[in-house]
Formats: C-alpha cells, structure tokens, sequence
C-alpha cells in the first residue's frame, strides 16, 4: 500500500517521463527536418525509450493497488537553435529529471518506503547513465566541431549510437 504523498510523486513522475518522451520526438522531429537523419533517428529511440520508463511506473503503481493516472502533458518546444543546442537542452533536461528521482528516493527513505526505494533503485542508475549519455554527445560536437563536414560526422556519429536498451 503506497502512502499518499509518494503516490502523489510517482504519478507525477510518470507525467514527466511521458513528457521527456514527446521532447525528445519533438527534437527528433526537428532535425530530421534539418537533415539530421542520424540524431533524428537517435532521439526517437531514445523518446520510445523514455516511454518505457513510463510503462515501468505505471507498472508499480498499479501492482501496488493503487492507481497510474494519465495527467495532462505540457507541450515541449518544438524549434531548436542548432544541434548543439538540441543537446545541450537533452543533457540540462535529464539532470532536472535526475534531481525529480532523487527527491522522489528521499521521500521514500523518510516514509520508510523500501519496497519503493528499492524500485526507484534503477531510476538512480538509469540516469546516471542517461547523464553520461548525453554528456559525451556534447563532448564529441567539442572535438569533432560542428564546421564544414564535422555536423555531417557528428550527426553520423550519434546516429551510430543508436538506442542504449
Ligand atoms: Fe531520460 O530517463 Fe527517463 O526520464
């Protein structure tokens, strides 16, 4: 039986997660508009990614017998600077989600919560991962530069990368 209050943060976890899924189809979108074939691909992996993030919270909640509820979801942007900024935006996105996890992990340690926090236990090691992801995209437009033919190989780079699961 969860308590309310984490109840109340699971499910708003499940509405960022659904959230993080549209920006991410939202930046896909844009840079296959751009020609971005390889970074469009990449980010719609990663947008059905974050989905499944969400089935897994709707998963818990529900066994618990409490109920997942489907809230309404703020539309991300939609219209990007460059692919810098794209990933700049990806990377700054999923340490906000990182600080959501880790308030969600305390709370659930305060209620003496532990099947929770032992669930939430792969969340913390989801977004450790996520932050590095994304943290070596921007570092590889660093070296590789985003001049002349270096967009043409960053681009084919991340594209490359492929989805991470
Ligand atoms: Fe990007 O890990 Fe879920 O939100």
């Amino acid at each position: 039986m969860l308590k309310q209050n984490i109840l109340d943060k699971l499910n708003q976890q499940i509405n960022l997660e659904h959230y993080s899924s549209n920006l991410y189809f939202a930046m896909s979108s844009w840079c296959q508009a751009q020609g971005l074939n390889g970074a469009a691909r990449f980010l719609a992996a990663h947008s059905a990614e974050e989905l499944q993030h969400m089935h897994k919270l709707f998963g818990y909640v529900n066994k618990t017998g409490a109920q997942a509820i489907v809230s309404e979801i703020a539309a991300p942007d939609n219209t990007f600077k460059d692919i810098k900024d794209v990933f700049e935006r990806t990377y700054k996105h999923e340490q906000f989600i990182t600080t959501q996890i880790n308030e969600l992990v305390s709370l659930t340690m305060e209620e003496k919560d532990y099947a929770s926090f032992n669930f939430l236990q792969w969340y913390v090691a989801e977004q450790h991962e996520e932050e590095d992801l994304f943290k070596g995209i921007l570092d590889k437009m660093d070296i590789i530069g985003l001049d002349g033919r270096g967009l043409f190989m960053v681009d084919r780079e991340i594209g490359a990368m492929g989805a991470k699961h």
